[in-house]
Parts: C-alpha cells; structure tokens; sequence
C-alpha cells in the first residue's frame, strides 16, 4: 500500500511525519507534534546561530550588544528556546536538560512524554565557526499523566527510547532522528523555513577507517584503549577529530568509523553524558546497523542512576567498535 512507498527525497518532514504515522493505526498524533515541535525550535536556534556572529561584532565590547541588551550565550539561549517550545507544545511533561541540574516540570500533566536534551552541545566551537549540534532523546513517561512527571520517568535506560535524534548546524543545518524504524535525515532551506528529506534510510558501513578520539589526553588513556588506537595506526586509519560530538559522529555515521570517548584515569567514567549524548546517539547508531558501548556493555542497557550520569563511549561502524571491544575485555577481564 502507499504507506509502504519510500518517501521520495524532497519531500518535507511535516509530510514524512505524517505518512509514518499512518503506519502506526493506533497513533495519536502527539508524538508527530513533539517532532514538529522540536523542528520548530531547531529553526528558530538556527536562525540565532546565524546572527550569532553578528551580534558578536556588534556586541564586541563585552556582553552588551549596541542596542545595550545582554548577548546571551547561545547555548543558554537554547536551552530556553527548546523549553518553551516543548512547553507550550502541550505533548511533554517533564524535560532533563544539560543545562539544568534538576528535571524541568512543564507543567503539562496531561503530557505522556519526557525529552532529555542537550539543547547545543559543542557551543564552545561555536565563536570559531565549528558545527555543533542539539542532542535529543524522547520516553514515554511511566507514571499516570495527571500529575508532575517523576525522576522514574527521566531515568528510564536507552532501550524505552520512543525517538531519537540530532541537529547539527553546519555548513548545511540537518535534522537526522529515528522513531525505532530506521534513520533518516533532513537538511534545512532557511529560505523556505522547511526540513527536506534529503538522506532517506540511513545506514552506516559495517567497517570503515576513521578514528575520532582526542589524543590531546592520551597521557592518561588506560593500557586498553592505548593499544586500540595503536591498532587504528597500525591499519593506517586517518584520524579525524573535530571537538564537536554531532559533527564527529555525523560523520562516521555517513563514511563508517568509530568515535570514542573512554574512561581516562583523570575521568573513570568518561565525559559524555548518558541521558542526552550517549544514549541518543546509541539509538540512532543501531538503527543505522551501527553499535554502541561502554567498551562492555551495550550503552542502551546501562541503568541510569542520576540525571546527568557520564558514561565511556565507543560508537560507530559494527566491526570497529566490536574491535575496540576486544581490546577492552582486556581491561574487564582483570577488574
Ligand atoms: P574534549 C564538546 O564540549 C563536547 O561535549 C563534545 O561535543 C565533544 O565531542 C567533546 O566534548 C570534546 O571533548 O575533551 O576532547 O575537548
């Protein structure tokens, strides 16, 4: 049936939401308006990020801009954009963010979803002209709507993923996510204010021969993971390493290859974050036929015990990170 056809490239995602969720009969619609709620609120960012660099220059002398307003960091910026925009959506009840150290009630008691987000990770690239990216993950909340969601509802492990995805405002702004069928992604006309489906089925290569790791801090890489990149070096992969998590793994996600963020003695338990980092993009990484771990368990399956818990992370084509994992065990065989 016409539900079946794969979607022609050019079509626009508020068309794509709504002829997927004709292949779930018993679909509601709210978790198609969050998509489009969290589209809505990438455009707006995207458009701050544009003027960002203006504002800088005019806003030069400190962190007041010419018209005597405050310059905002865009990060904190968007961290505000991405709540109001979930909030007034009405589809969440409760929102983790990077940004804040506690669960953001919305207020929305009807809500039957909670986001974990990173509203722009990487914004530190941002005044060098570096891609960064939003980083999200949607659950559906456990506990009865008609009250405040609960911290239960928030620490849910990856596998309850709903949905997954990121933005990553680049050279061209993309919106790539999954609903547990696959990946797909869009790029952005800001001319037209649409998303156009333009990487339709996403799948990452089995192998490839990129290794993203900064080895700025290999000092204090544990033996394993030194003998793994040694490895990479040995199988002549080139080293690709932009600073920036969506950008290194959007593009691993494309041409094949591994990123890695491991435990170093300095940080046992990694610097990524579970909730909204590592998780999300362990979901998006497995729909695409990738994989996604801690170096030993399947990042998916770690339990989370706080909002903000960091966890190692080895991700990307199959072959490599089951390789990483080899070298790994070696570590875990000993503890
Ligand atoms: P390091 C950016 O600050 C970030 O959170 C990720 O986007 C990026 O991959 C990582 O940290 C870079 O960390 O320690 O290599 O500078």
């Amino acid at each position: 049936d016409h539900n079946k056809l794969a979607l022609p490239v050019g079509t626009t995602l508020d068309r794509f939401i709504m002829r997927k969720q004709e292949d779930f009969p018993y679909a509601t619609g709210e978790l198609s308006q969050l998509l489009r709620d969290i589209a809505l609120a990438a455009k707006i960012v995207n458009r701050e990020i544009n003027r960002s660099g203006l504002i800088d220059i005019a806003g030069a002398y400190g962190n007041r801009n010419v018209q005597g307003e405050d310059v905002q960091k865009l990060d904190v910026i968007a961290n505000i954009r991405f709540i109001r925009a979930l909030r007034n959506g009405g589809e969440v009840c409760t929102i983790i963010s990077e940004e804040e150290q506690e669960m953001i009630q919305t207020g929305n008691h009807q809500g039957k979803y909670v986001v974990a987000i990173d509203p722009l990770d990487g914004s530190s690239n941002i005044d060098v002209n570096v891609s960064i990216g939003t980083i999200f993950s949607i659950y559906r909340r456990v506990s009865p709507t008609g009250s405040e969601g609960t911290e239960q509802d928030c620490l849910q492990p990856g596998t309850h993923q709903v949905a997954a995805g990121y933005v990553i405002y680049g050279s061209s702004t993309m919106l790539v996510y999954t609903t547990g069928n696959g990946v797909n992604g869009f790029t952005y006309e800001p001319s037209l204010g649409e998303f156009f489906l333009s990487h339709p089925n996403i799948t990452i290569p089995k192998t490839g021969s990129i290794y993203s790791i900064n080895e700025g801090i290999s000092e204090s890489f544990t033996p394993a993971t030194a003998a793994f990149v040694k490895h990479c070096k040995d199988q002549n992969y080139s080293a690709r390493y932009i600073g920036s998590l969506v950008a290194d793994f959007h593009r691993n996600l494309l041409k094949g290859g591994i990123y890695m963020y491991p435990a170093t003695k300095k940080s046992p338990e990694g610097k990524l974050r579970l909730m909204y980092e590592c998780n999300t993009l362990a979901f998006i990484v497995e729909q695409a036929g990738g994989k996604s771990s801690n170096g030993q368990i399947r990042t998916m399956e770690i339990e989370p015990k706080g909002l903000h818990d960091r966890c190692p992370f080895f991700i990307g084509s199959t072959e490599l990170v089951e390789k990483a994992e080899e070298f790994m065990a070696s570590e875990f065989s000993n503890s």
